[in-house]
């Protein structure tokens, strides 16, 4: 039997690199689409690259973009996926706000533009299609927690435009009988989370503290509340979606909230540092109480670890959000296995041994 073939945009973000090992395990050829950069943008996936000149490689990357129908169209007629998960974006929601137009294109237009070229080459009827869709979407939350039926308020040039994809995915699948899906998917995290999110922010920021390569982490919004769950769960709900019977759109979720202040307390706690707060609004500060001087020894009590920036908040902010993921958990026989505990302790453990290393080059000169 031939091997099932994969496409999948944003093989290079932190989603991308899981789905393309879950999928090289299940025995997939995977093709994936990556960005023309000056500097190299490969390296979440490096470790599953393959010599394109082997026959056998089941690894194969092409350069295109969302922006660009015609290589999109060339692709998928070259390709000729059984699968297709579309998670390239501009997925930064402050971002946005920066560059609504360019977000626009890639995340609403360049799904319409993916739909299209999946239509056109004719190959719609035999090929099943995932978008990214985003918890983002309830914005304004009207109902707690989220599911299926919970109504849209986008709140970003980002949200605004990945309610058009959603649209254009549930329209393709009514229109023209395309397999197409949504995962509605909730904040998930993992030590390849972009820097800039604040969670890999927090953790990066921490284990570099911890050991004298940086003094203070600036913040925005700590009360924003999140349900936070890991991305190699998402993407084994994202692969699930696709082998349904029924083309059809879920909640992904761990249906477990924490703020963002819980989130940067519970990770100093698993580096040894106990926080207090003081000040308020864009006064407030994180100081520490006691240090573990084993786990961060350049860390004393009473240094404060924490202020918040102003420019960190959003004109517009998404105060809470927590999925229902009851359909996704009774259809797909999807759970969530990383919980919140674990998946701080993963992401400091990762963070804090890039840097040990760090500081041991350091010390000896490099
Ligand atoms: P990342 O930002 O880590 O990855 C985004 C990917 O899209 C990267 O491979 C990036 O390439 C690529 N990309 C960006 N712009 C373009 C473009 N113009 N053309 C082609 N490729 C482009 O995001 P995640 O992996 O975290 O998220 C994956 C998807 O899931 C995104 O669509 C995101 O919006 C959505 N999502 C994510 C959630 C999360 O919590 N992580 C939750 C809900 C939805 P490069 O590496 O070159 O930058
Ligand atoms: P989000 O993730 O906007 O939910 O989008 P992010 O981690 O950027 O923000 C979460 C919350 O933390 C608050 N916050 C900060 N955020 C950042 N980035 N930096 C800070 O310094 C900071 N301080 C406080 C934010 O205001 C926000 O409330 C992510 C992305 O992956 C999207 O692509 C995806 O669709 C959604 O999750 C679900």
């Amino acid at each position: 039997m031939s091997k099932k073939v994969a496409f999948i945009t944003g093989i290079t973000g932190q989603d991308g690199s899981y789905l393309a090992e879950q999928l090289l395990d299940k025995d997939y050829v995977v093709h994936g689409m990556k960005r023309r950069a000056s500097s190299l943008n490969t390296s979440r996936i490096d470790h599953i690259y393959q010599d394109p000149h082997d026959p056998q490689a089941r690894l194969l990357l092409h350069y295109g973009d969302m922006t660009d129908s015609s290589q999109l169209a060339r692709l998928i007629d070259q390709i000729q996926p059984d699968e297709i998960y579309n998670l390239a974006a501009q997925s930064h929601v402050a971002v946005s706000f920066e560059t609504p137009e360019y977000t626009a294109n890639v995340d609403g237009l360049g799904t319409l533009r993916l739909l299209e070229a999946l239509r056109q080459t004719g190959i719609d009827k035999q090929c099943r299609f995932f978008q990214a869709s985003t918890s983002e979407l309830f914005g304004q939350v009207k109902q707690t927690p989220q599911n299926e039926h919970t109504p849209f308020y986008p709140r970003s040039p980002y949200a605004a435009a990945k309610l058009y994809a959603y649209w254009a995915t549930v329209n393709y699948r009514e229109a023209y009988g395309l397999y197409a899906c949504n995962g509605i998917l909730f904040n998930h995290e993992s030590p390849r989370r972009g820097e800039t999110f604040v969670t890999r922010k927090i953790t990066r920021a921490l284990a570099a503290i911890s050991q004298g390569l940086e003094d203070c982490l600036f913040l925005g919004n700590l009360e924003a509340k999140r349900d936070w769950g890991h991305a190699r769960d998402y993407m084994h709900a994202a692969y699930q979606i696709l082998q349904q019977e029924q083309a059809d759109d879920y909640v992904i979720a761990t249906g477990e909230q924490h703020s963002v202040r819980d989130f940067l307390v519970k990770c100093a706690g698993c580096i040894g540092l106990q926080l207090s707060f003081s000040g308020q609004g864009e006064k407030e500060i994180a100081v520490v109480e006691s240090a573990d001087s084993r786990l961060a020894p350049a860390v004393r009590p009473g240094q404060v670890i924490m202020r918040i920036d102003p420019k960190y908040f959003r004109p517009a902010e998404v105060d809470t959000l927590l999925g229902d993921a009851a359909k996704a958990i009774e259809q797909l026989g999807w759970q969530p296995e990383c919980h919140f505990d674990s998946l701080c302790q993963e992401m400091m453990d990762s963070d804090m041994h890039q840097a040990q290393k760090q500081a041991l080059l350091q010390q000896h000169g490099y």
